[in-house]
C-alpha cells in the first residue's frame, strides 16, 4: 500500500512506558483529604497512606508530601491505652493499621516518635495459644495477621516478644498438598495468603518448611495468556497479584519461572496514562491500591527508574537496609 501501517494494540502495548509523573500527581491528589476517592476509602485511610507514600518513594518523589504533617496525622490514629493504631482518627485499633503506621514511619525514618515497646506489646498480645494471631480484640484469626505481626515486630526489633516456634507451627499447619497456603488450616491456597505465609516464614528464618519447586510451580502457573497473574486457578488476572505472586517467587528463588516481559506489558497496559493511576486489569477504573501494586510489581522486575523493593517487608530496599544495618 505504501502507507505507514497503524500499530496493532499489542505493538502499542509493547511500546508503553511507565507514566511516572502522572502517577505521582494522581497519588498526591488522592492523599489529600478532600478528594472523592479518599472519602469513599475513609475506613482504610492508614492503609491508603502506606500504599500511596510507598509508591511515591519507589518513584523517588516522597518529598512531594510534607513529612511532619503525615507523621502528625499517623500519630492521631494512635491509641496510647492499647498501643495499637486505628485506620483513621477515632477508629478502633487493629494490627493491620498498626503495620501500616509502622511502615509509613519507616519510610520517613521517624520510628523515634513511637513508644516502641508499647506498640510491640500490643502486637505480641494478639498471639493465641496455638501460635496464631488475632487481628484485634474481636479475635478473627488469619495467616494475614501472622505475617503482619511478624513484620511489625521485626521492623521494631522486637521479635523476641512472641513465641516464634508456635507462630511458625501455626503457619506451617496452613500449608496445603499443592504447596500453597490458606488463611487457616484446611483453607484453600490463595496467592495473597501465600505471600503472608512465605513472608512470615522468611522473617522467622524458617523457609525450610517450604517445598520451593512445588510452590514455585503453583505460583508460576498463575501467569495467564494475557501476561497478567491471577490469585488462584480459573480466576482472571489482576495487577495486585503481580505483587503477591512475584514477591513470593523471589523469596523462594523461583522468579525466573515467570515471563517478565509479558507481565510488564500487562501492568503498563493497565495505566491511565492521561490522569495517572493503575487499575486491576486493562480498561477498568484506577485506584490507589492497584497503583501501588503495579509500581511495586515493576520494582520487583527491576523496571528502570523505579527503586528496588524488599519482597518480604514490602518497603523500598534502602529503607529496609537503613533499619537493619543501623541496629
Ligand atoms: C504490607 C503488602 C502488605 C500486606 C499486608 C493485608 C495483608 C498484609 C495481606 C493480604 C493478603 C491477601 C489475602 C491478599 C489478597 C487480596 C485480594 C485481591 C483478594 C481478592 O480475593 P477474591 O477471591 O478475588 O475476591 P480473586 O482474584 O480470587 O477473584
Ligand atoms: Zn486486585
Amino acid at each position: 500500500q505504501g502507507k505507514t501501517k497503524q500499530h496493532e494494540p499489542s505493538e502499542a502495548a509493547a511500546m508503553a512506558e511507565l507514566a511516572a509523573d502522572q502517577h505521582v500527581r494522581y497519588i498526591v491528589t488522592v492523599e489529600k483529604k478532600d478528594s472523592f476517592e479518599s472519602l469513599v476509602m475513609e475506613h482504610i485511610r492508614l492503609n491508603g497512606a502506606y500504599w500511596g507514600l510507598t509508591t511515591l518513594n519507589l518513584l523517588h518523589k516522597l518529598h512531594a508530601v510534607d513529612a511532619a504533617e503525615v507523621v502528625e496525622w499517623i500519630m492521631s490514629c494512635y491509641h496510647p491505652e492499647s498501643g495499637g493504631f486505628g485506620g483513621n482518627v477515632g477508629h478502633d485499633p487493629h494490627v493491620l493499621y498498626t503495620l501500616s503506621a509502622v511502615q509509613v514511619l519507616c519510610l520517613f525514618d521517624r520510628l523515634d516518635v513511637l513508644d516502641v515497646d508499647k506498640v510491640a506489646d500490643y502486637v505480641a498480645g494478639l498471639q493465641n495459644e496455638d501460635g496464631s494471631f488475632s487481628g484485634d480484640v474481636w479475635g478473627e484469626v488469619d495467616t494475614r495477621f501472622s505475617y503482619i505481626a511478624l513484620c511489625t515486630l521485626s521492623l521494631l526489633h522486637r521479635l523476641h516478644k512472641i513465641d516464634m516456634q508456635k507462630a511458625v507451627d501455626f503457619v506451617v499447619s496452613c500449608k496445603n498438598l499443592d504447596g500453597g497456603f490458606g488463611a487457616m488450616p484446611g483453607g484453600e491456597s490463595h496467592a495473597g495468603q501465600i505471600f503472608c505465609c512465605v513472608g512470615a516464614l522468611a522473617i522467622a528464618g524458617s523457609l525450610h518448611h517450604i517445598d520451593r519447586d512445588l510452590l514455585g510451580w503453583w505460583l508460576c502457573e498463575r501467569q495467564c495468556k494475557d501476561g497478567g497473574l491471577n490469585g488462584r486457578p480459573e480466576k482472571l488476572a489482576d495487577v495486585c497479584y503481580s505483587w503477591w505472586v512475584l514477591s513470593s517467587l523471589i523469596i523462594i528463588d523461583r522468579v525466573h519461572w515467570i515471563d517478565k516481559e509479558k507481565l510488564t506489558k500487562f501492568i503498563l497496559n493497565c495505566q491511565d496514562k492521561e490522569n495517572g493511576g493503575i487499575s486491576d486489569r486493562p480498561d477498568n477504573a484506577v485506584d490507589i491500591y492497584h497503583t501501588y501494586f503495579g509500581v511495586a510489581g515493576l520494582s520487583l522486575m527491576e523496571y528502570p527508574g523505579v527503586k528496588p523493593m524488599d519482597p518480604t517487608y514490602a518497603l523500598p530496599l534502602d529503607v529496609i537496609n537503613r533499619i537493619f544495618l543501623r541496629k
